[in-house]
């Protein structure tokens, strides 16, 4: 079964009471649910997690990349800070796509830059909670990609 682990980075989970005009009234427990509610339909193992901590989304970056997971990340305020997630990206070989509830392109400048993007397959921002579930649509179809690209031919 694929497995998906969904990270959060900090204030993630001040969701629901946190700038609501920008990042609207569901909280993170809300969008877990939905995006458990959607895993389940598409057979994926979903994990999900937050912390306000860079090193421990860290640790739990390199541990999806060694149990051979797929990655969706809303990193926060982090995405626009560090290395040290980048590095752990890229160093853990596992597809991960990036996630916002917000529009960052539409916000200050400091949030138009993201330190991760560039090794992940793609951004998806702007959608409220449904950016995670598209951003788990997404990891999901490149995950089988590459296993059936993986696969001996046939012919
Ligand atoms: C969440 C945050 O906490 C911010 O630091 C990012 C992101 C945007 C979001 O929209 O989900 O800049």
């Amino acid at each position: 079964m694929t497995a998906i682990h969904v990270l959060n980075g900090p204030n993630l989970n001040m969701l629901g009471r946190r700038e609501p005009h920008i990042y609207g009234s569901i909280t993170l427990a809300e969008i877990e649910r939905l995006v458990r509610e959607k895993a389940a339909k598409v057979a994926v193992n979903v994990t999900f997690r937050q912390s306000n901590h860079e090193g421990q989304l860290v640790d739990w970056i390199q541990e999806a990349g060694a149990q051979g997971a797929g990655i969706v990340i809303n990193a926060g305020a982090y995405t626009h800070t560090s290395i040290a997630l980048r590095d752990a990206i890229a160093g853990s070989g596992a597809p991960t796509v990036e996630v916002h509830l917000s529009n960052v392109h539409a916000r200050e400048g400091f949030r138009h830059r993201s330190f991760i993007a560039p090794v992940c397959i793609g951004v998806i921002c702007g959608f409220g909670p449904m950016s995670y579930l598209l951003g788990l649509d997404a990891v999901h179809q490149v995950m089988i990609e590459r296993a059936r690209a993986q696969q001996p031919s046939k012919h």
